[in-house]
C-alpha cells in the first residue's frame, strides 16, 4: 500500500516544503503526497511551490488562496501584487494556472479519510456544504447553525470541529489545515494540521497508515499573533 502523506499550509514557504520531503524520505513512485491547500500567499516563494505541485501533478484540495488567486486570474477581484508575482516567476502560463486552479477539488473522501482545506458545517450531509464554507469555516452557531470564518465577538460560537464531533459519528478521519495554531489541532478524528509555518511555527505533515505526525521548523520570522 502506498504511504499517504498530507501537508497542512504551506503558504509559499518552498525551502520549507522541501526540507520536509527529505524528512519524510519522500518518493514520488511510493507515496501519494495530498496538499491541504493554501499552497501559495503570504511566504517568500508562492511560484516554486505552485510549480512543484503542478509540475508533479500532485493532488491539492482547495484553499481559500487558491481560491484568491483564481478569482484575480479571471478578472473577479483586483491582481494583487502576489497574484502578479506568481504570473511573473511560474513556468506556467496564466491560462495553465487558471485550468490547473479549476481542476482543484473542495475535498477529497475515501474509505479511510476525508481531507477539505478548512472544515464542514456539522449540520448538514458533506456534498451539501457551499463550497466557500469548504475552505473559509471556522466557527459555527449551535442556535442559527451559521457557519463563520471568524469569530466577530458578537454570537457565541464554537469551533466547526467540536460541533462535528459531537453530531457525526464515522470512521473517516478528517484532515484539514487553514486554522494555524502553535501545535497540531487533534480532537477525536479530525486532525488540523496547519502549524503557521508562514507565520514562524512549523510545516506539518501527517502520514497514513502509520498516523505518524513529522514537522520540520519554519525559517520565515516569529509571529506571535496566530
Ligand atoms: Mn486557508
Amino acid at each position: 500500500m502506498k504511504r499517504k502523506i498530507f501537508i497542512g499550509d504551506i503558504h509559499g514557504c518552498y525551502t520549507e516544503l522541501k526540507k520536509l520531503l527529505k524528512k519524510l524520505d519522500y518518493n514520488s513512485k511510493q507515496d501519494r503526497l495530498i496538499s491541504l491547500g493554501d499552497l501559495i500567499n503570504k511566504g517568500p516563494a508562492s511560484a516554486k511551490v505552485l510549480d512543484f505541485f503542478m509540475s508533479n501533478d500532485l493532488e491539492v484540495v482547495k484553499g481559500n488562496h487558491e481560491d484568491w488567486l483564481y478569482r484575480a486570474l479571471t478578472g473577479q477581484c483586483k491582481l494583487y501584487e502576489e497574484a502578479k508575482t506568481i504570473l511573473s516567476d511560474s513556468a506556467y502560463s496564466k491560462k495553465e494556472i487558471i485550468s490547473w486552479l479549476e481542476s482543484l477539488p473542495a475535498y477529497i473522501k475515501e474509505d479511510d479519510f476525508v481531507a477539505v482545506h478548512a472544515g464542514f458545517s456539522p449540520y448538514c450531509k458533506l456534498k451539501e456544504n457551499l463550497e466557500r464554507d469548504l475552505f473559509t469555516v471556522r466557527y459555527v452557531d449551535k442556535e442559527s447553525q451559521e457557519l463563520f470564518a471568524k469569530d466577530n465577538g458578537s454570537q457565541k460560537l464554537s469551533p466547526w470541529y467540536e460541533e462535528f464531533a459531537y453530531h457525526k459519528s464515522g470512521k473517516r478521519e478528517i484532515i484539514h489545515g487553514h486554522w494555524a495554531k502553535k501545535k497540531v489541532c487533534e480532537y477525536g478524528r479530525i486532525i488540523g494540521l496547519d502549524t503557521g509555518c508562514v507565520y514562524g511555527g512549523y510545516l506539518t505533515a501527517y502520514l497514513f497508515p502509520s498516523k505518524r505526525i513529522v514537522q520540520v521548523p519554519s525559517e520565515q520570522r516569529k509571529q506571535f499573533d496566530y
